[in-house]
């Protein structure tokens, strides 16, 4: 990828994740054959919510923890257009957790995704709700000393739908999981695993594996951190 791509200059440090999963949802969007005017993205603040910047369709920069309840309006309005919520780990986990429980109670139509850099990237590197025990964060005095939360294991409790997991070193999968979940008809979850190349850098990488085809039962994905891939789907269930 080269700036070419972009009608204006990401402000994303080199080697960040969100150029793949920018490039991947481009792609995603274009092999679904959905035109940008009938896209609309809510972005979350942040450092991947900057994306709003770059991406060639409707977008909306939303309160910071708050793109779930504006792209959950958008579609109630709109039932017409392919509605997508973006959110940083810090905004989903921290400042907009209540919005994630109540959207996936009601299934709204909507494809949520989360780009988990495991910190507060924007402001500097603070810790999140994502961030792993243990580690030392950027403005800390001292090591984590909570197990981060979980959004695919939120997802499972609260009974999501469509539960997926991707990181970002597979653009192919990337595309992929997020065409079935553009598609899905309820309320789809996929995290991106894309930890932040500046403020967590120091972070113990996990070893992921990608699982064959969905669990029947959800609540068997509890506590398995290292899976990839489309973890459930359940269209038309409850
Ligand atoms: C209501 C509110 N609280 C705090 C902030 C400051 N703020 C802006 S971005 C950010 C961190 C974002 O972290 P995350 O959601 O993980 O996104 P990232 O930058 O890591 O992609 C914070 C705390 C804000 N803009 N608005
Ligand atoms: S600070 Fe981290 S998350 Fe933000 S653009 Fe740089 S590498 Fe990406
Ligand atoms: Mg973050």
């Amino acid at each position: 990828m080269n700036k070419q791509n972009y009608s204006q200059i990401p402000t994303w440090c080199s080697g960040c994740g969100i150029y793949a999963v920018s490039f991947a949802l481009k792609q995603a969007l274009k092999e679904l054959g959905i035109k940008s005017k009938n896209v609309v993205v809510s972005y979350d603040i942040g450092c991947s919510g900057n994306m709003v910047n770059i991406l060639d369709v409707c977008g909306i920069e939303t309160l910071h923890g708050r793109s779930i309840p504006v792209a959950c309006g958008i579609k109630a309005a709109r039932n017409d257009l392919t509605v997508l919520a973006q959110a940083g780990d810090g905004g989903l986990l921290n400042e907009g957790l209540n919005h994630f429980i109540h959207a996936i109670e009601r299934n709204d139509p909507i494809t949520l995704f989360v780009n988990n850099n495991n910190v507060f990237g924007l402001t500097a590197g603070q810790q999140s709700s994502a961030t792993p025990k243990g580690v030392l964060p950027r403005a800390a005095q001292k090591a984590n000393s909570f197990e981060p939360l979980s959004i695919v294991d939120l997802a499972v409790v609260t009974q999501a739908n469509f539960i997926a997991r991707v990181h970002e070193n597979n653009i192919e999968q990337i595309k992929e999981v997020l065409k079935k979940a553009i598609r899905f008809d309820g309320f789809a979850v996929v995290e991106i695993i894309q930890p932040c190349k500046i403020w967590a850098k120091d972070f113990p990488n996990k070893k992921y594996r990608s699982v064959d085809r969905p669990f029947s039962d959800r609540l068997k994905i509890i506590g398995q951190e290292n899976l990839l891939g489309i973890l459930y789907s359940n269209e038309g269930g409850g």
